[in-house]
């Protein structure tokens, strides 16, 4: 077996991940557990100060309420993620995400996060939720403070450490198992309590990039799906595995259109000119009552689009030109200020690119795109699970203490195993909390599992059986390299092994055309996905068959693990709702409309650890009284 030195560490509370909810799980954690003499690690596989989503920074903040000035209220938000998630979201999550993040908001900014404001003082507004900032050091500055935190209250952060498996003793967490990215290191990690905020999943799909833009991506290409794993392989419930996000980005260097859409007012129009929101309404009625009000949710304005390029009517496209123009003819009786504002929105343009998605400001500037002068590709991407966002996947995690929910069963944010909390991409049915509301969320749950060690927290009972077998399994791909490198001379083809790309490969080509990817225009049906299963079955036998030239491609071969059973679970779960709730996210064909009779619930799933067997489930939906 590979020749690695085992590491133990003990602590009271893990956090696995340095994302966005991670930070914000340190930040508060650290505060509590310096109180009560407590002891808070935090493992990322990568270095906090550029990892997960926001590595590139961001050009806004997506939720902010904005109670303070009363601009709208908790309920409000409440009904706007109910509508925008089709019906189904956990209110209860959502509210209390919703009550915290403008004190999150105002935490950023105090520690130095530039926040546009008007001449009043008062924040600019991208739209009626989201906050424009210069953001391409967002990350950094919000690594920091945790990285503070964590450094007054005698905590431990490990970077470059991959998390791989978690480690459970009767439905009770006992820590996690990685290795180092870098060293011939596994680490054991053993803790009270455990937070995983590991982020979505990229690369389940055959991605649109493919070939030499092969890695490119909306959401980062390492967020591999170690959240789902994580919570699934620990035998956690989870909910709306079937819910993947689709956004509507410019084409082939994905650049969001948020700012477009909202700050500029641009429309999006097909080759031939019509504006697909307004020739398609008529279709929004036959997903009434979400389709009929005010925003039209994500997945509809992606569908209507979408029926636009099957009629055969595309490239879509983002009139950004005209968008740009319209603002600066306020200016046109004063030339001078008119090319002043035109300056201004060009360098917007270009700014909203640079501070978070930099290949599409590369890709515009080698294809002349002049966002003033000609409008921009825009398309729908390949599927990505993100529970943060407009998607919904993730661990069924417990409501807030306070409010009367039916969703209780211990501290908030834990999970369905004891002591394992989940947040940010990591905790399902509590969309659109983006980058604020999923460190708001990391902070809830940091309280609450400092709470939980302080009055149960059990010291880890460590099954060392179960963990050197699992060190043998974890570093069984170099093994495999090893036994047989030297068969074929090339070294991508061996009748004994399969390398971790080209597993990614096989994983991607399922997915892609039986689970509703790109190439099959987001379709799938009961017999697809049955295949799907049946090719599973092989997929997994050959997971076993990894091989890893070094330490860098044992983390290949890790992650591809991970997207699979995230892929699994969202076959299984589109298996299950026998409807079409989110055409636009996937369409099965074979029950192409909404059912709200059997289908207005959450549709949850769970493995169990020992059988291997999975269970499928009905959840009720459950929305706040008078909301
Ligand atoms: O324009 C392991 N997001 C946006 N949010 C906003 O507020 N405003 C925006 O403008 C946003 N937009 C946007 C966004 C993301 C991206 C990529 C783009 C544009 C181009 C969304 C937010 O970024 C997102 O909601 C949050 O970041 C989610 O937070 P979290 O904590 O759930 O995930 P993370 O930040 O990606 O962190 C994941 C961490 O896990 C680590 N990790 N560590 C150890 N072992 C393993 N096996 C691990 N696997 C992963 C990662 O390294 C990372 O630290 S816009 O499109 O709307
Ligand atoms: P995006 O750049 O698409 O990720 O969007 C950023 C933010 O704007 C998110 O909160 C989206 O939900 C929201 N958004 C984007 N486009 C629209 C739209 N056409 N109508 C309403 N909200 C939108």
């Amino acid at each position: 077996m590979a020749n690695f030195e085992t590491v133990e560490v003990s602590t009271d509370l893990l956090i696995v991940g340095g994302g966005f909810s991670a930070c914000g799980a340190a930040t508060e954690a650290a505060y509590w557990a310096k109180k009560n003499g407590l002891k808070v690690t935090m493992v990322d596989k990568a270095a906090l100060d550029r990892s997960g989503a926001v590595a590139m920074g961001l050009s806004a903040i997506n939720q902010y309420v904005g109670v303070r000035d009363g601009e709208n209220t908790l309920e409000d938000y409440v009904r706007y993620v109910r509508q925008d998630l089709m019906g189904i979201s956990r209110e209860d999550l959502v509210y209390n995400i919703a009550r915290h993040v403008d004190s999150t908001v105002h935490l950023f900014e105090k520690w130095g996060l530039k926040i546009w404001t008007d001449e009043e003082g008062k924040y600019v507004h991208e739209g009626r939720w989201q906050l424009m900032i210069n953001g391409e050091s967002y990350k950094i500055i919000i690594a920091e403070a945790a990285k503070n935190a964590l450094a007054d209250a005698g905590g431990e952060i490990y970077e470059r450490v991959y998390i791989t498996e978690p480690l459970v003793e009767n439905n009770k967490i006992v820590g996690a198992l990685g290795f180092s990215t870098r060293e011939e290191k596994f680490y054991v990690f053993k803790a009270k309590a455990v937070i995983c905020t590991m982020g979505g999943a990229v690369h389940v799909f055959r991605p649109r990039s493919v070939g030499e833009g092969l890695g490119r991506s909306w959401y980062p290409p390492f967020n591999s799906g170690s959240s789902a794993y994580f919570t699934i392989k620990s035998g956690a419930e989870m909910t709306c595995q079937e819910v993947r996000f689709i956004p509507v980005r410019f084409k082939d260097a994905y650049g969001p259109v948020g700012a477009w859409f909202l700050l500029f007012k641009s429309r999006a129009i097909s080759a031939q000119g019509g504006e697909y929101m307004a020739v398609r309404k008529d279709e929004l009625q036959n997903w009434a009552p979400y389709g009929l009000a005010k925003p039209i949710p994500a997945n509809l304005r992606n569908y209507l689009g979408m029926l636009d390029m099957d009629a055969g009517l595309g490239p879509l496209y983002m009139e950004t030109s005209e968008a740009i123009n319209k603002i600066a003819d306020q200016f046109k009786d004063d030339p001078k200020a008119f090319k002043k504002k035109m300056k201004e929105l060009e360098s917007e343009a270009w700014e909203d690119f640079l501070d978070m998605t930099i290949s599409q400001a590369i890709l515009w500037a080698s294809q002349n795109v002049k966002p003033e002068e000609k409008h921009s590709e825009i398309a729908a991407c390949e599927p990505y699970f993100i529970g943060s966002h407009s998607g919904a996947s993730g661990a069924w995690v417990s409501g807030p203490e306070d409010l009367d929910t039916p969703y209780k069963w211990g501290y908030a944010n834990m999970t369905t195993v004891e002591g394992l909390f989940a947040a940010g991409d990591g905790s399902g049915a509590s969309s659109h909390k983006f980058s604020s509301g999923s460190h708001a969320e990391g902070r809830i749950a940091g309280k609450a599992a400092i709470k939980y060690i302080v009055e149960k927290g059990a010291a880890p009972a460590i099954d060392t059986g179960k963990v050197d077998a699992l060190k043998a399994k974890i570093l069984a791909p170099l093994d495999m390299w090893n036994a047989h490198c030297k068969e074929t001379t090339d070294p991508e083809i061996n009748t004994n092994y399969i390398l971790p790309r080209q597993f990614m490969f096989r994983l991607q080509k399922i997915m892609d055309e039986y689970a509703g990817g790109v190439t099959s225009a987001f379709k799938t049906s009961k017999s697809l996905l049955e295949r799907a299963m049946e090719l599973f079955v092989f997929l997994k036998e050959d997971s076993e068959k990894l091989a890893a030239r070094d330490l860098y491609e044992l983390e290949r071969c890790w992650e591809n693990v991970h997207r699979m059973w995230q892929g699994e679970a969202h076959v299984r779960t589109m298996l299950f709702r026998t409807e079409t709730r989110w055409p636009g996210y996937y369409f099965r064909a074979d029950t192409p409309k909404m059912d709200e009779a059997n289908w207005h619930c959450f549709a949850n799933c769970k493995w169990d650890p020992a059988t291997g067997e999975w269970e499928m489930m009905k959840r009720d939906v459950w929305n706040i009284p008078g909301v």
